[in-house]
């Protein structure tokens, strides 16, 4: 998968190079590129930003930049459509289906907006584009950031770690919270490891004695309390789909 990551703050990317993720850059397995907007600005400030029109506060970040540099990197490679993908507070809240589904593109470049956000043109005209594969506007939860920078941060950690060979273990990207199988939309269960005893607290029995059809009953019953604890909504849900009441 390709990343390309428009932003003013080229700096806010340099812990992709760490850990999971940059050792899947360092494999091959992504390919990352970090464009600097102010560099497609012309003025003598490279100002990125106007007044909004029709008023109100803050700035928006301007057309003309944007255009030149979502060009310029469409350019390079004309075998491929990119995605546009915009991480904004009004857009549709990203998931753990989203991030599965994301894995399939083969190219995604995150425009990274700050101040009150991207002039709607850009959207508009790449949603129109033929040499684009579509835009996407995502937010990662109810609550505003500064900027895209950390929301584009989370969005590419969610999808690079479902991409084959990037977590070192199958299984523990299977059966995580939200994953897709039996477990969906039930979060995970306390885990344990040694020693078996630490300031007067136990690991639960029933992990100690090696019964697999034992510990699976174990765990999915404690995954169920603990949705049902922590988000009553999704435990909700989960008791709807089984009576086949759910929509769509
Ligand atoms: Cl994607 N961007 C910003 N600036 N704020 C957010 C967000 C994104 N998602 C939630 N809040």
């Amino acid at each position: 998968m390709r990343i390309d990551l428009v932003t003013i703050f080229p700096d806010y990317f340099t812990p992709l190079t760490l850990s999971l993720l940059g050792k899947a850059i360092a494999a091959g397995l992504i390919e990352v590129h970090v464009h600097d907007l102010r560099t497609f600005a012309h003025d003598r400030h490279n100002t990125v930003d106007d007044t909004p029109y029709g008023g109100g506060p803050g700035m928006v970040m301007g057309p003309q930049p944007w255009g030149e540099a979502l060009d310029a990197i469409a350019a390079t490679n004309k075998e491929l459509r990119p995605v546009l993908v915009v991480p904004t507070p009004s857009g549709v809240v990203f998931d753990q289906r989203a991030a599965q589904a994301w894995t399939s593109d083969p190219w995604l470049v995150f425009a990274c907006g700050r101040y009150e956000g991207i002039d709607a043109r850009v959207a508009q005209h790449y949603s129109a584009s033929a040499d684009w594969a579509g835009v996407r506007e995502v937010g990662i939860g109810d609550y505003v950031l500064a900027g895209g920078e950390v929301a584009s941060l989370v969005l590419i950690e969610a999808i690079a770690r479902l991409l084959p060979g990037v977590v070192g273990n199958e299984a523990s990207v299977t059966d995580d919270s939200f994953a897709s199988g039996s477990m969906a939309h039930l979060l995970e269960g306390p885990v344990f490891t040694k020693p078996q005893e630490w300031r007067g607290l136990t690991v639960p029995e029933v992990l100690l004695g090696g019964h697999h059809g034992q510990i699976t009953s174990w765990r999915a019953e404690q995954a169920r309390l603990r949705t049902a604890q922590m988000r009553p909504e999704l435990a909700a849900d989960l008791a709807s789909d089984q009576h086949g009441d759910h929509q769509s």
